[in-house]
């Protein structure tokens, strides 16, 4: 700093510096609170501080770990600093090459530079590589009793029970206190499958299908979330495990694996030739009529889902027309257009989406 800025710092100028000093430090300290907060419950069950099963609590101890390592030398590093700080202000001189030397020739260097962090790093890669990763392994093929396929596309996940007719989208129901082996692709570009109070998060890789793990220690919904950027709608890529009693889960799969129930009044009839004729059948299947698309979700056991478009508005009638006369509006660049339908089509159309539980 030249005297020239000294002078103009006069005496008044000093406080009002660090009243502003203050309080920015005070609003850093509020938004950092704030961050803090976002950590909770708040996405109802997305939380990777509230581990639901062995592999998630495995993950979460590796994480304090890490950041017991990380505190402990930040600390260290930050009250070497300080000394050194110190003994410059009381000597008035500067570190010069031959303190350095001496620092370096005490070992000093040598022990914090080299020796402490390398040791650290060993004793956590052997942690992290052969405990955690490990451990949250999936199981080989055919060691779990159940399996589930999950095909990420842009912007909802397919899901399928191998063995069973079973096809839903975005909602993912599994056995309770059950191991149940996924397998991960993709239809199109790389996405990445993560629920993080359940497992770790998995790649979806064209041509190169991935496993994973899904077990719940307790009955529940765990929200989940596409990991890897894959476009515009990546952030409305969501996805909800629900881990169901085993009683309730084998009703609801034998529900899912038949096909569709024929429209039960002349309004959902005339709704399902609207689907079958205006271009919904050719994006769209619904197992036990001829609709057999596969650009969009499967449809045939809609209202069994709670949510629309990948978690994105509830499954309520009114989202529900809202979403098929205008679905840009919810998922801007998502892949389905908005149809010049009538208002008797839509009518019927709906009443039509409305009977398939
Ligand atoms: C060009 C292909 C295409 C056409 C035509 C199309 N859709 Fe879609 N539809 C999609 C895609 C893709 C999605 C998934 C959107 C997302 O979540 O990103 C979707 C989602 C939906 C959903 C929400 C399903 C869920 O579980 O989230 C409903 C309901 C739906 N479509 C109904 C219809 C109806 C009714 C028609 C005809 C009026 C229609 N669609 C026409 C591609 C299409
Ligand atoms: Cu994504």
């Amino acid at each position: 700093m030249d005297t020239r800025g000294r002078d103009l710092r006069g005496k008044r100028a000093a406080p009002a510096g660090s009243l502003v000093r203050r309080l920015l430090l005070l609003a850093g300290l509020g938004c950092a609170l704030l961050l803090i907060a976002g950590c909770g419950q708040s996405q109802g069950g997305q939380s990777t501080l509230h581990p639901a099963s062995d592999q998630s609590r495995k993950i979460l101890h590796l994480f304090w770990g890490m950041l017991a390592a990380a505190v402990v030398v930040f600390i260290g590093a930050v009250v070497l600093l300080a000394i050194s700080y110190r003994r410059r202000n009381r000597e008035g001189i500067p570190l010069v090459e031959a303190e350095n030397e001496k620092a370096v020739s005490s070992g000093l260097v040598v022990a914090f530079g080299i020796v402490i962090p390398v040791a650290c790093l060993i004793v956590l890669f052997f942690i992290a590589n052969i405990g955690v990763v490990k451990a949250t392994d999936a199981p080989a093929p055919g060691q779990t009793k159940m399996n589930v396929t999950v095909i990420g596309h842009q912007w909802f996940w397919e899901v399928r029970y191998p063995g069973s007719a079973a096809v839903t989208a975005n909602e993912i129901h599994i056995p309770v206190k059950t191991p149940v082996n996924v397998t991960l692709k993709t239809a199109d570009v790389i996405h990445s499958f993560w629920v993080p109070e359940l497992n770790k998060k998995v790649d979806m890789i064209p041509g190169h299908p991935n496993t994973l793990e899904l077990y719940a220690d307790h009955v529940g919904m765990y929200r989940g979330q596409c990991a890897e950027f894959c476009g515009l709608q990546h952030a409305h890529m969501s996805m909800a495990v629900y881990a169901d009693p085993p009683a309730k889960f084998r009703a609801w799969l034998a529900n899912m694996a038949k096909p569709v129930a024929p429209p039960a009044s002349p309004q959902a009839k005339a709704g399902e030739q609207v689907f079958l004729t205006q271009q919904c059948a050719s994006c769209h299947t619904i197992r036990g009529t001829s609709a057999r698309g596969t650009i969009g979700p499967d449809l045939t056991h809609l209202q069994t889902r709670n949510t629309l478009a990948a978690l994105t508005i509830p499954n309520r009638k009114g989202y529900l027309g809202a979403w098929v006369i205008d679905p840009q509006h919810f998922k801007p660049g998502n892949k389905m257009p908005g149809l010049n339908l009538s208002g008797a089509q839509f009518s019927n159309l709906l009443t039509f989406l409305e009977g398939l539980k």
